[in-house]
């Protein structure tokens, strides 16, 4: 009998200790990279700035940051999974985007970023682009002066769904990493810039 309930006990702290690995793995990746959350944003989450749509903070937000239902915004988009996605509208000569919240990463390990991404209207040399970025540990500011290393990836097909993937090395310094998303909107006014972008996942491979 007393070795029976021995036997269950370990049997219970294996659950235990697994169930706990599976939460931490869960919790080391993107917030709402399906764009499907009802959680609001959160204010100075990870320090720095608010959050914009939950998971994403405003990214060099100082073209669109007064306008943001303009040019960035979670829409219905039936064709993908699920029944929303991010729309990014341009801004003549400026970039609009958001960036996800930080993830912890090993020194030299392997990661990869995944999306979809639906152009609808892109005028050349505008660009859609997926980053890959990576930051060093004690993060004074989230600020292109302390990213360690970026790795990008475009969108340019029109009128498709596609792929965009981006894989790293993180940097030996590296701590964290994170999801950009971004439209870069160039030159002739007359040439809109509209993308759409879904499924972005974060991965360790
Ligand atoms: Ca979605």
């Amino acid at each position: 009998m007393k070795r029976q309930a021995l036997l269950l006990m370990m049997l219970a702290a294996l659950v235990l200790v697994l169930g706990t690995a599976g939460t931490a793995a869960a919790a080391a990746g993107l917030d709402n990279g399906s764009f499907e959350s009802e959680e609001p944003p959160r204010a100075k989450y990870q320090g720095w700035e608010d959050e914009y749509i939950f998971g994403w903070k405003p990214f060099a937000g100082s073209a669109w940051k007064n306008k943001e239902q303009e040019h960035v915004s979670v829409v219905a988009c039936p064709s993908r999974e699920g029944e929303k996605c991010l729309r990014l509208v341009g801004v003549e000569d400026n970039y609009v985007g958001i960036r996800s919240i930080h993830i912890p990463v090993e020194k030299k390990g392997f990661y990869t970023v995944s999306a979809k991404a639906f152009v609808k209207e892109l005028g050349q040399p505008s660009r859609c682009q997926v980053w890959l970025e990576f930051w060093p540990a004690d993060l004074p500011a989230e600020t292109s002066t302390y990213r360690i290393a970026y790795h990008r990836a475009n969108a340019s097909a029109l009128d498709v769904w596609q792929d965009l993937t981006v894989s790293a090395q993180a940097p030996d310094n590296a701590a964290t990493a994170t999801v950009l998303i971004i439209i870069h909107r160039t030159g002739n006014p007359q040439l809109p810039a509209e993308v759409y972008v879904d499924d972005v996942h974060f991965e360790a491979f």
